[in-house]
């Protein structure tokens, strides 16, 4: 028995619709193919040496074939690491480094650069090609798995098994990969899966990228393990979106989705008349946005909270108040607890640190233990870095974050990472990165400079000499030269102070 792959492919029927893939070429997946494609590709990884336990590295564009390598890796008994395609090559060698997979799948576009960072790595590399393109596929992975077998035994792998590593950056700079076993992925894909009410009936907008927990494990777990299906879009599109509401009957996405969405006059009660659900996360819906969507659509968004390191905690109820800027109940099965500097637990309207426990959490950080103990209490919940406050009547409020962290767009940024960086450039003392109101990204990356002499610093020279190390998300869309940045007593930058001072730079 595999726990992850045959807990979400219990019973299925395999003349069953997985997924729509509208487009150009438009084609349909079964459940049978699912079964079919990820049989071919773990057959492919097991010819290529993978063993249970191994690493199998993606950076690939968003197809439904990279979904049916996930499950085959799984399936393989081996372990998932997905990269974001916004990755330079400098981030991406940082990856392999850390986690030395077997194997990595990337970008053929950028094969030589990244073949010798597998290389530096010691993983063999491949490029993953297009199914639809054979002539395009000569020596891809594809292209192996078109003659492999449609048939494969899975490894047996257990609950506490590793499915899937995830990085998330550090508060220090670098980044931490979450280990995710069989147990945390399938447990938290059976308990959304029934409180949102999903069913073989249910069609999902698929327009979320698949290298992180929204999209990958909460959009595609979810709908395997009800035996629901996607309409496969490749990234978000307002336009598209609203043109197969018609035909779906839910919608998963980060709120920028939801402001774009606001913005287009198509967006409308009869546009969504056949949706039954709208769900949000991964970044604050502001209030304002969850009432212009009732508004206009008659729906209710419904705002859950979640991380990498624990998949999904916390939901608005299904029946019952969707309460706005509020995060609702905890799931079943998940305990979580808002505590006070010492650990102690907190009573209702009192602010503190949001802490979880429970099937769901992750195993620690992939060859960090140290990292791992101080994120962790000896009764075994996770301090997740966000701060809250629960309502008397048990909703969930997220008010603030301890960690320095910004999220723009539903992309985590860390601001060391950015500094480090930016510090290290010349002409550069020393920088403070903050995340400032963006109208379209909910908060938008902001540097602020402090120059080491009396050389003239331009802001697109430090945009640009970030762009060959830094994914274009995580860059500064503004740059600022200040004499010096405002210190408290103790020494340290105060952000408040910047984020005040620049916080309209967007025109938030
Ligand atoms: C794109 N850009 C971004 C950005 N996305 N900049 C900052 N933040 C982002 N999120 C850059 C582009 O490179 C481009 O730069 C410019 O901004 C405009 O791009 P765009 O074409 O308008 O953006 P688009 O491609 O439409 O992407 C926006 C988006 C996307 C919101 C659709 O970022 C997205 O899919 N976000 C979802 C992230 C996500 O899945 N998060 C879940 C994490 S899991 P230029 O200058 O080159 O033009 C997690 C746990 C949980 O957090 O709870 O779920
Ligand atoms: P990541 O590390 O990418 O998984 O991001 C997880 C972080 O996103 C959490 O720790 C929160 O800070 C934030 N987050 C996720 N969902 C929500 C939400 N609904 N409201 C506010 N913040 C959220």
């Amino acid at each position: 028995m595999n726990h992850l792959f045959d807990g979400l492919l219990e019973g299925r029927d395999g003349a069953q619709r997985f997924a729509e893939i509208p487009g150009e070429s438009a084609r349909h997946y079964s459940y049978a193919d699912v079964l079919a494609v990820s049989a071919r590709f773990a057959n492919v990884l097991v010819a290529h040496g993978v063993k249970p336990g191994d690493r199998v590295a993606a950076q690939v564009p968003k197809s439904i074939e990279a979904v049916m390598l996930y499950l085959a890796v799984v399936r393989a008994g081996a372990v998932f690491l997905p990269l974001n395609t916004a990755y330079t090559a400098s981030e991406v060698e940082y990856f392999l480094t850390d986690a030395t997979p077997a194997i990595f799948i990337g970008d053929p576009l950028k094969e030589d650069v990244l073949g010798q960072v597998a290389q530096r790595a010691g993983a063999a590399m491949m490029t993953m090609g297009v199914w639809t393109k054979p002539e395009v596929n000569a020596g891809s992975f594809l292209e192996e798995g078109l003659s492999a077998e449609t048939e494969f035994r899975s490894v047996p792998r257990a609950g506490d098994d590793l499915a899937a590593i995830l990085y998330t950056s550090g508060t220090t700079g670098r980044s931490k990969g979450a280990m995710l076993s069989h147990g945390n992925l399938l447990s938290n894909a059976k308990t959304l899966a029934d409180y949102w009410r999903f069913t073989p009936e249910d069609v999902l907008i698929h327009a979320l990228p698949i290298f992180h927990t929204h999209g990958l494990f909460v959009a595609i777990n979810i709908t395997l393990v009800a035996g629901g299906s996607l309409i496969f879009l490749p990234h978000f599109d307002a336009e598209e979106i609203l043109s197969n509401m018609p035909n779906a009957s839910a919608l998963m996405g980060v709120p920028t989705f939801y402001t774009r969405l606001l913005d287009h006059e198509g967006l409308t009660k009869d546009a969504s008349a056949h949706m039954r659900l709208f769900v949000s996360g991964s970044a604050p819906l502001l209030a304002d946005t969850h009432d212009a969507w009732r508004e206009r659509t008659g729906h209710a968004i419904l705002e859950r909270y979640g991380m990498t390191e624990t998949s999904m905690n916390t939901s608005n109820p299904y029946d019952g108040e969707r309460r706005a800027g509020t995060v609702g109940y905890p799931l079943p099965g998940v305990d979580v607890r808002v505590t006070d500097e010492a650990g102690t637990a907190l009573g209702a309207g009192e602010i503190g640190a949001i802490e979880v426990r429970g099937p769901n959490v992750f195993s620690g950080y992939w060859q960090m233990p140290e990292k791992t103990a101080e994120e962790m209490r000896a009764d075994g919940f996770f301090i997740t870095g966000d701060v809250g406050v629960f309502s008397d009547d048990g909703y969930l409020s997220i008010v603030g974050r301890s960690k320095d962290l910004v999220i723009s767009g539903g992309y985590n940024v860390y601001p060391k990472e950015v500094e480090l960086l930016i510090d290290a450039l010349p002409g550069v003392q020393e920088s403070a990165v903050i995340g400032v109101p963006h109208p379209d990204f909910g908060e938008g990356v902001v540097a602020v400079v402090v120059p080491s002499g009396v050389d003239l610093i331009e802001e697109g020279a430090v945009i640009g000499a970030l762009s060959d190390c830094l994914a274009r998300y995580k860059q500064p869309k503004r740059v600022f030269v200040v004499d010096e940045l405002p210190r408290n007593a103790m020494g340290k930058v105060q952000k408040a102070a910047l984020r005040e001072r620049f916080g309209t730079v967007f025109g938030g």
